[in-house]
């Protein structure tokens, strides 16, 4: 460890929770989930800007206003493949955690995207809050046009079948690949479309049998930033595009790379990133935020568009 890994090591045992209303807090690609009656947030990046490039945290709520620090995942010198592509400085982000018979997964973007393409790891803990150790070796890499970014794994419910969603930013092209019972390694690929307007940020939800894929559109820091969806009757398509369900308003522009969560009342959330009334156009400076909506569906299973709240933020129970 050096002198830098130590304080943010130091900091992290004294470190408080955090008190906020929407947005809760500083960060982005926020992938929530919901654990013995608490929401986790796992995203790029945390709160007051302590959390670099470098690792990874997860932070827990009761209440969507106080956050609990839940201590380090990994960091990226605890990656041993990390610098085999010999560039000099790699960096991590957009994680997506998966849970499967009491193990948990933490699956990471590992930049640059060039030179050299970018890769997805791997990393297994016994407890969502780690410390997770990294499989040995990338998962995906990317090239020929496609960037191995955002991944989310998603264990269907109906099949017991694992599947693998990646890819985005420039190359705009989602891959599928289901993964072997063990979650670290790759049975196939499963040949989708990329649908409509998809640029990144993947995530696959089931609900009454139908399968929810949703994503980002747009540059992810500017106005056109946004979160669409399709519908399937399986895990990997058909897709039928459906539209928009969040788009910039007046005051929070861009927002974007989301993920679902029911709460234990049965209602469903949707917790993302967004800028906050940025000043001057795009590209955004600054920081991104992490923030917390109701998510709605129509009696046919549309999802309706989302409003983007302040202070007034959902509540758990
Ligand atoms: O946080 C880095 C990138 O921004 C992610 O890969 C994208 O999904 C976008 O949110």
């Amino acid at each position: 460890m050096n002198l830098r890994q130590i304080l943010a090591a130091a900091l992290l045992l004294v470190a408080a929770p955090v008190r906020a209303d929407n947005p809760q807090f500083q960060g982005a690609d926020p992938h929530a989930m919901m654990i013995d009656g608490e929401l986790w947030v796992f995203p790029t990046g945390g709160p007051g800007g302590s959390w670099a490039a470098d690792r990874f945290g997860a932070f827990s709520s009761r209440d969507l206003k106080t956050w609990q620090p839940r201590g380090e995942l990994i960091r990226r010198d605890q990656i041993a493949w990390i610098d085999a592509d010999g560039t000099r400085e790699h960096f991590l982000w957009a994680p997506g955690v998966a849970m499967r018979d009491g193990k948990w997964y933490l699956y990471y973007s590992v930049g640059p995207q060039n030179p050299t393409p970018s890769r997805i790891g791997v990393a297994v803990a016994d407890r969502p809050g780690g410390p997770y150790r990294d499989s040995g070796q990338p998962l995906v890499t990317g090239g020929q046009g496609f960037e191995a970014i955002d991944p989310m794994a998603f264990v269907d419910p109906k099949s017991g079948k694992a599947y693998l969603y990646a890819g985005g930013s420039a190359g705009a092209k989602l891959r599928v690949w289901e993964l072997n019972p063990d979650m670290v390694s790759i049975a196939r690929e499963v040949a989708v479309a990329t649908p409509p307007h998809f640029t990144e940020g993947a995530f696959m939800h089931e609900r009454g049998g139908t399968y929810y894929l949703s994503y980002s559109h747009g540059r992810f820091n500017a106005a056109d930033y946004s979160v669409h969806y399709a519908t399937a009757p399986s895990p990997v398509g058909p897709w039928r595009y459906r539209g928009a369900i969040l788009t910039s308003d007046a005051t929070h522009k861009g927002p974007g790379h989301h993920s679902f969560v029911k709460t234990p009342a049965g209602k469903w959330l949707i917790v993302y990133h967004r800028w906050e009334n940025p000043r001057g156009p795009a590209p955004f400076a600054g920081e991104r935020q992490v923030a917390i909506d109701r998510l709605r569906y129509a009696s046919d299973g549309r999802i309706l568009p989302v409003r983007m709240t302040d202070a007034a933020a959902p509540r758990l129970p």
